[in-house]
C-alpha cells in the first residue's frame, strides 16, 4: 500500500506488523486531554467503552476537535497526505467486564486498494495489569472479510488456545501504538486500582474515501453489501444508533456488490493462524522467528553472510 509514514522503515514496519509504536504526545498535552475527559465522563459506567457510544452528539464532536487538534502537529510530523477522522477517548473500567474480545475493526476504506490505520494513544502507562493493547502480528495479512455494523468482526476471546499469538504492547503515557484497521486486536481485563484512559484517531490517506459497509440479503435472497460513503458524523451520532441494524440515514450509497468474501469462524481463524505461524514451543509460545516474512528471512541471510 501507499506509504503513509514519512519514515520509510516505519512504513516497512506496519506493512509487515500490522502496527509500530511511535512517540507521540507530551506531559501537557497528556494532561489537557485528561482534563478535557473529565468535563465529558460519564456516571456509572462499567467495562470499555468509547465517548461515541455514550455522550452526546455536541460532546462527541468537541471530544474529537479537542483530541484532532492535540494530535495534528505530531500527525503532520510523523504522516504524509492524509486526513485525521473520529478523534474518541476510550475508557476501559477496573473492572470484571473490561475485557475487550481480540476483533478487527470496522472497514473504514476500501481496503483492496488503501489502508487505513488508528492511532491509540494511552494517557497513562499499559502494561499487561491494566489493559495494554494485544495484537496478532502479521495478522492484518491473513483475512479479507469485511466488518461493519451488520456484518461483525470476529470476535475471540482470550484464551490458554489463543495465548501462542498474542503480543501485549506496554506503552508509557504518551506513546503512540499505531495499527492497520484490519490488524487482530483486543485488551484483557484492567486489574489495576485506577480506570485506564486512551485517546484515539483514525487516519486515512488523502486519495481514500471514508467509508462503511452495510451488509444485508435483497428481496431475492441474494447476500448484497452496500458501500457508504461516512465522515465523523457517522461516529459522533452515537455509534448505538447504527448497531441495531438501521441503515445510515444521511449518507450516501457509493456502491452496491454481492457479498463475496469469505466469514472467519472461530474455527477458520485459529485454523489460518496454526496454518500461518506453525510452530509453538512446549511452553505454549510461537516460536518467533515463524512470525518473519520471506523479505526478513531473505534479509537477515544477507546480513549473516555478507
Ligand atoms: O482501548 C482498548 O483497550 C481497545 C480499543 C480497541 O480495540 C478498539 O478501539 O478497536
Amino acid at each position: 500500500m501507499r506509504q503513509i509514514f514519512k519514515d520509510i522503515h516505519l512504513h516497512k514496519q506496519i506493512e509487515e506488523q500490522g502496527y509500530v509504536v511511535i512517540p507521540f504526545l507530551g506531559v501537557d498535552e497528556i494532561n489537557a486531554l485528561n482534563l478535557f475527559y473529565e468535563r465529558i465522563a460519564t456516571e456509572h459506567r462499567n467495562g470499555i467503552f468509547t465517548n461515541v457510544s455514550q455522550n452526546n452528539y455536541d460532546e462527541n464532536v468537541q471530544a474529537g476537535q479537542k483530541i484532532e487538534k492535540i494530535f495534528a502537529p505530531h500527525i503532520n510530523n510523523t504522516f504524509k497526505e492524509c486526513y485525521i477522522g473520529g478523534g474518541t477517548y476510550v475508557i476501559k473500567k477496573n473492572d470484571a467486564e473490561s475485557m475487550f474480545n481480540m476483533h478487527q475493526d470496522w472497514n473504514n476504506v476500501q481496503e483492496e486498494e488503501h489502508s487505513s490505520y488508528t492511532i491509540w494513544c494511552p494517557l497513562i502507562d499499559c502494561n499487561e495489569t491494566n489493559g495494554a493493547l494485544s495484537v496478532i502480528r502479521g495478522s492484518h495479512k491473513l483475512f479479507n472479510n469485511i466488518r461493519c455494523t451488520t456484518f461483525p468482526s470476529i470476535n475471540i476471546p482470550f484464551s490458554e488456545k489463543l495465548a501462542p499469538y498474542l503480543e501485549t504492547i506496554s506503552v508509557k503515557a504518551g506513546e503512540a501504538i499505531v495499527f492497520t484497521h484490519n490488524l487482530v486486536h483486543g485488551s484483557r481485563v484492567n486489574q489495576s486500582n485506577q480506570p485506564r484512559l486512551a485517546a484515539m484517531c483514525g487516519i486515512f490517506p488523502n486519495e481514500a474515501q471514508q467509508i462503511h459497509y452495510y451488509y444485508y440479503e435483497n428481496s431475492t435472497g441474494n447476500k448484497m453489501v452496500d458501500t457508504y460513503a461516512i465522515n465523523n458524523d457517522f461516529y459522533y451520532q452515537n455509534i448505538t444508533n447504527w448497531l441495531s441494524g438501521k441503515r445510515l440515514d444521511g449518507f450516501e450509497i457509493i456502491d452496491t456488490k454481492p457479498y463475496n468474501y469469505q466469514p472467519i469462524s472461530e474455527e477458520v481463524f485459529f485454523k489460518t493462524l496454526a496454518n500461518n505461524f506453525p510452530k509453538i514451543d512446549k511452553t505454549n509460545k510461537l516460536v518467533k522467528t515463524e512470525r518473519l516474512s520471506i523479505t526478513s528471512k531473505i534479509t537477515n541471510f544477507l546480513n549473516k553472510y555478507f
